[in-house]
């Protein structure tokens, strides 16, 4: 405990670099050139142009990896390293990750490939790399003081192993592991299937992201690390709505996302607008006769799905974590609720002496969304995210899913927001709305009451007052 209390104690450490030049040149100079990514975007799939020929997938708000041929062997370079990680526009935190970013870049190989992936650590303490779901050598699993010596500041090692299963996968530290994982340190694996295998069909569109939590106190851009279970960002990739790409595909495409958890919850993932089968976990494909016709599906902590559909319905269609509390951005939970309450005589009191004092959740917190009420510098807004029809009341774990007819194969372009057929929206009614007919009496209206007073008692609701319709 005293190193980890050492650690916490250096306020600059979990920010501050280690040069790179802590890594010997001589040394660099065997490894295949590190690659770096600078941007959050989403990068369009690339076939590979050297080694086996596979169908690429497209990392949300990420990146795929490229690596050399070496006598046959895959390479690829990984470096762990502090990165500034653009989580919405206008909010960067200071994460840890690979390659410049957080997550670090996919790694995709074929069923059979020999891979050799170097590990350089710019990070100021050590780290490992654990290959979740793959099969290798006990040696090459990445368990810092279990499997092997720690990879210390400065150091790069070694891991070599064959891909032999098939599947989706990840990467993460298993060294200091609670921290490190905190800070953003983690990427996904996809292994191709050589050829055609019975239980993993092509598909159209092959999408991958990690499921990943933060505490970052408001206005503040590091990480509290010491958060169990209390985060106030959940993020796809280490990204928050509305800065999460949307997954554009055309009608009629057969879609695969590919999901993983590392955060410290479960999060029951769910699709609008159609129907998908669970295909395959970490595990491996699943058996077509287990497959359910699902809305939404639980990812559990350590993880790993893939949902299948074919989606042939148009429309921007939402896909989200059904958690409530996971579509909203950084706030306290520590707000009492507030619907109904009458508050104009205290607002007036403080008023006068703040003058910007203003209420929230007298009607919901819906005007939270709307508001753009002034935030903290470096920070994103607890919900929100400009659609077609005003706000979006959503942040944290929430994309839509495009699906266009105009889109053409291979294009991931965002099509902007879909254009409904006339008369196939929900429309406000014209007129006064029929009264409706409510039961009279104490209780609920089916069963008699007993024990009760008998005279009516009538329960005071203050109406909300002024504009707001259409919600
Ligand atoms: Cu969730």
């Amino acid at each position: 405990m005293t190193n980890r209390r050492n650690f916490l104690g250096a306020a600059g450490a979990i920010t501050g670099a280690v040069a790179a030049s802590t890594v010997s040149k001589v040394a660099m100079a065997a490894l295949p050139e590190p690659v770096f990514q600078t941007t959050p975007d989403t990068v369009p799939p690339r076939a590979p142009s050297s080694g086996r020929p596979y169908d690429p997938v497209v990392t949300l708000n990420g990146w795929t990896l490229p690596f050399r041929m070496n006598r046959g062997v895959k390479e690829f370079h990984l470096v762990a390293e502090p990165v500034v990680r653009e989580m919405a526009p206008g909010f960067k935190a200071n994460l840890w990750g690979y390659n410049g970013q957080s997550p670090g870049p996919t790694i995709e190989v074929v069923e059979g490939d020999r891979v050799r992936i170097f590990v350089t650590n710019k990070l100021p303490e050590h780290t490992s790399i654990h290959w979740h779901g793959q099969r290798l050598p006990n040696g090459m699993d990445g368990v810092s003081g279990l499997t092997q010596p720690p990879i210390r500041p400065g150091k790069t090692f070694v891991y070599e192993f064959v891909a032999r299963r098939p599947g989706t996968f990840m990467y993460h530290p298993h060294a200091d592991e609670m921290v490190q994982m905190a800070m953003g340190m983690m990427g996904f694996w996809v292994t191709h299937p050589k050829g055609e295998h019975p239980l993993i069909d092509k598909v159209d569109r092959d999408f991958v992201f990690l499921l990943n939590a933060y505490d970052v106190e408001p206005g503040s851009a590091t990480p509290r690390i010491m958060t169990m279970l209390d985060f106030n960002l959940w993020s796809w990739n280490s990204r928050i709505f509305p800065g999460i790409d949307s997954l554009n595909v055309r009608l009629g495409d057969r879609v695969r996302i590919r999901v993983g958890n590392l955060t410290m919850t479960n999060h029951p993932m769910h699709l609008h607008g159609h129907e998908f089968q669970v295909t395959g976990t970490d595990g491996g494909p699943t058996p077509r006769g287990t497959r359910l016709n699902e809305v939404t599906t639980d990812v559990a902590v350590g993880q790993m799905r893939q949902l299948e559909f074919v989606a042939d319905e148009e429309g921007d269609w939402a896909f989200h974590c059904h958690k409530s509390h996971h579509t909203m951005n950084a706030m306290g939970h520590d707000v009492p609720t507030m619907i109904g309450v009458d508050h104009k005589d205290i607002t007036r009191r403080i008023g006068d002496l703040v003058p910007d004092y203003m209420v929230m959740g007298e009607r919901g917190m819906a005007d939270m969304g709307e508001m753009a009420m002034p935030i903290p510098d470096n920070t994103a807004p607890m919900m929100g995210g400009e659609g077609p029809f005003g706000s979006v009341d959503m942040g944290g774990m929430f994309s839509v899913v495009k699906v266009r007819r105009g889109q053409k194969a291979g294009d991931y372009s965002n099509p902007g927001w879909f254009k409904h057929p006339k008369g196939t929206v929900a429309y406000e009614l014209d007129g006064p709305a029929p009264e409706a007919r409510r039961q009279r009496g104490a209780g609920a209206a089916a069963m008699p009451a007993h024990n009760m007073p008998a005279s009516n008692i009538e329960v005071q609701i203050r109406k909300p007052a002024g504009r707001h319709s259409g919600h």
